[in-house]
């Protein structure tokens, strides 16, 4: 396969969060994670995105040292078997510092970096990567009647700002990867009218990284429950990467890996 097809990555979510069926203790939580992960890396991952914090909608939040509790043995036992970048998503600058000091590759901020002291660490951090996503509202209520005049423009206009407040602070722009955040404060409209305009989030020139992974939108349209999403995810993959999304973050990265590799075929070159 030539060299000059589009490079389209796909980040695997590493689940840290305690499910409800199971109240196996933290050994359990980690070995599972890791197998999790060790079947994401035979399937070909490009990143591992590892949580602690649940921000499903409705969801309030967990405290820094939990957080560090659950991603930081994590990112160890990770870093020691596998040789994938590591993303950390997380909104607290504390647990940031603890990923950096870490040596992960990527925080991804679902909040851009607006906690106190965020951007300036970042600034720090030499050649990190920084996803900079848009929500409306925070977790607990931001799908309480989402409102815009137009969510792209909104959208684009927040991340502007943002990645013009990171760069102030002194983060580098290369290292800068922007989000529409489907799902979080969007109605339904919102997340499709976000996917179908894409493209227009080049004209801010940085790569985009999106999830809609198994997510309320496309439950919504198929009538599907939570696990019989797969087919809704991969369409849903395949439009955001057709319209030159860089990095697509799922649950089931195998199914993805093997459908962006017919995007990249399909683009070859198009969005180098
Ligand atoms: C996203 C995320 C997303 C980025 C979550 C879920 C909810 N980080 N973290 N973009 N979603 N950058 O996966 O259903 O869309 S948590």
């Amino acid at each position: 396969m030539n060299d000059s097809r589009a490079n389209i990555e796909v980040m695997g979510i590493i689940n840290t969060t305690p499910d409800s069926f199971s109240d196996g203790g933290r050994f359990n939580q980690l070995d599972a994670a890791l197998r999790q992960a060790e079947q994401m890396v035979n399937d070909g991952v490009h990143w591992l995105d590892v949580g602690g914090e649940s921000t499903r909608p409705g969801s309030s939040g967990v405290s820094a040292q939990e957080e560090i509790d659950r991603v930081i043995p994590l990112v160890e036992q990770l870093q020691s078997r596998f040789n994938v970048p590591i993303s950390v998503d997380t909104c607290k600058t504390v647990v940031m510092a603890e990923a950096l000091k870490h040596n992960v590759q990527m925080i991804n901020d679902i909040n851009a970096l607006r906690d106190e002291g965020a951007e300036a660490l970042l600034a720090q951090a030499d050649g990190v990567k920084v996803c900079l996503m848009h929500m409306q509202g925070e977790p607990r209520t931001m799908q309480h009647e989402p409102r815009y005049d137009d969510v792209v423009v909104e959208v684009k206009q927040f991340l502007t700002s943002r990645v013009r407040a990171c760069e102030a602070a002194g983060i580098q722009k290369t290292n800068i990867y922007l989000d529409p955040g489907f799902g979080f404060g969007k109605s339904v409209r919102h997340n499709y009218q976000l996917l179908k305009r894409l493209q227009a989030f080049h004209e801010l020139q940085l790569p985009l990284l999106v999830g809609m992974s198994r997510k309320s939108m496309l439950g919504q349209v198929t009538d599907r429950p939570v696990d019989e999403r797969l087919a809704a995810s991969i369409a849903a993959a395949t439009i955001a990467a057709m319209k030159g999304a860089q990095i697509i973050r799922v649950h089931d990265v195998k199914e993805t890996v093997d459908a962006m590799k017919i995007v990249a075929a399909t683009l070859a070159g198009e969005f180098a």
